[in-house]
């Protein structure tokens, strides 16, 4: 049979710790960025890369070892990244391809469609057959309080960026409107204003709270129940203004699939780890588009950029910083949108320098 890639030659893994401004979430802190690093060579000789996060520095050690421990199940196969998406997947039915397997799948995926594009110098954009569009970007804003999420915001504003998203979930809604409106007056109306609960409420809270600030135009409330409580969900929705945004943590396109059937969110935003990398995406992006549903990235900004491109209903690109030292050449912003031009692959390749220096 014909194949349309050249076999993977090996894959080379590496754990690193990026350290990090605090960010508070109302569901903890994240303080620092455990990162595995996935370099795949195939038999010319090209690297693809594919990034891993893994949250918590006690999965980082795990998730790098289990990914080194599929060397045998790729090295030798063809290198075409969809089907070796789906043979993995195939071989992990038993164990499930959620968590830790998940993410090891996708960061495979991501570095054999990086390794699929750079081969020719092209960028994921070309081998997806999709020109750039504009993709606005917003920035995020931790669990500080009224004044720390106003200065943020402002700081954000400052950048460019397009809109701003505060995590709440404070001890009163009362707390949650003061931080809404600080940032309001801080930014402006201009400027587009979200809000991420990161799970903390149950549906009955979320409907109360979410009530109270339906009249502050914002763009969404995200995930004010738990991610996988797809009824939940939908209820909070039945009965509040203010558009629910979810997808985060859903585990590939299944997931997304279960919550567009209980018609839980009225945005998605899937994370390209969590869905299954670009293979995983573009299945996404599909599924919402039959629906006409809003995709907006989580995380991953350099690769979400160009997926966002290749989805028919773009939203929004959640602008991160915080892996920026260990990559050769950070995501560009300008005027508030992804600046693509002369990107190659996923725009993931390494700062060799600080790699070395932050490996764990
Ligand atoms: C988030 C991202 C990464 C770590 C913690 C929380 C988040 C978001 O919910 O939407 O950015
Ligand atoms: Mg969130």
């Amino acid at each position: 049979m014909p194949e349309i890639a050249p076999t993977i030659a090996s894959i080379n893994v590496r754990a690193v710790t990026v350290p990090m401004t605090p960010h508070k979430t109302a569901s903890g802190v994240v303080s620092e960025s455990p990162l595995v690093l996935i370099d795949i060579t195939d038999s010319e000789g090209t690297v693809g890369h594919g990034l891993l996060f893994t949250y918590t520095a006690a999965a980082l050690k795990p998730v790098a070892e289990f990914v080194s421990n599929l060397a045998p199940l790729l090295n030798g196969q063809s290198s075409a990244p969809q089907s070796m998406s789906d043979t993995l997947s195939a071989k992990f039915r038993l164990l499930g391809t959620q968590g830790l397997v998940g993410m090891a799948l996708a960061g495979i995926d991501m570095a054999l469609w990086d390794l699929h594009a750079r081969r020719n110098d092209q960028s994921l954009l070309q081998v997806l057959g999709v020109n750039a569009k504009p993709i606005p970007c917003y920035g995020g804003v931790g669990y500080d309080g009224e004044v720390g999420s106003a200065k943020c915001a402002e700081a954000w504003a400052k950048m460019g960026m397009r809109g701003v998203k505060a995590k709440i979930g404070y001890p009163t809604v009362t707390e949650d409107l003061a931080v809404i409106r600080a940032m309001r007056s801080a930014i402006g109306d201009d400027l587009s204003i979200m809000v991420d609960y990161n799970q903390s409420l149950t549906p009955v809270e979320a409907i109360a709270r979410i009530r109270e600030f339906d009249d502050e135009n914002l763009v969404w409330v995200e995930e004010p129940t738990l991610a996988h409580d797809y009824a939940g969900h939908a209820l909070i929705r039945s009965q509040v203004r203010t558009p629910v945004q979810c997808g985060e943590n859903w585990w590939g396109p299944l997931d997304m699939q279960h919550a567009i059937d209980h018609e839980a969110s009225d945005y998605m935003m899937p994370d390209a780890m969590k869905i299954g990398g670009v293979t995983g995406w573009m299945r996404a992006a599909a599924l919402a588009k039959t629906r006409g549903i809003r995709l907006s990235s989580h995380l991953w900004p350099e690769i979400s950029a160009q997926l966002l491109c290749a989805t028919p209903t773009a939203h929004w690109l959640e602008y991160v910083d915080w892996w920026n030292p260990i990559i050769a050449e950070p995501l560009r912003i300008k005027d508030g949108y992804a600046d693509l031009d002369g990107v190659i692959g996923s725009g993931l390749d390494w700062n060799a320098q600080s790699v070395r220096e932050l490996m764990s």
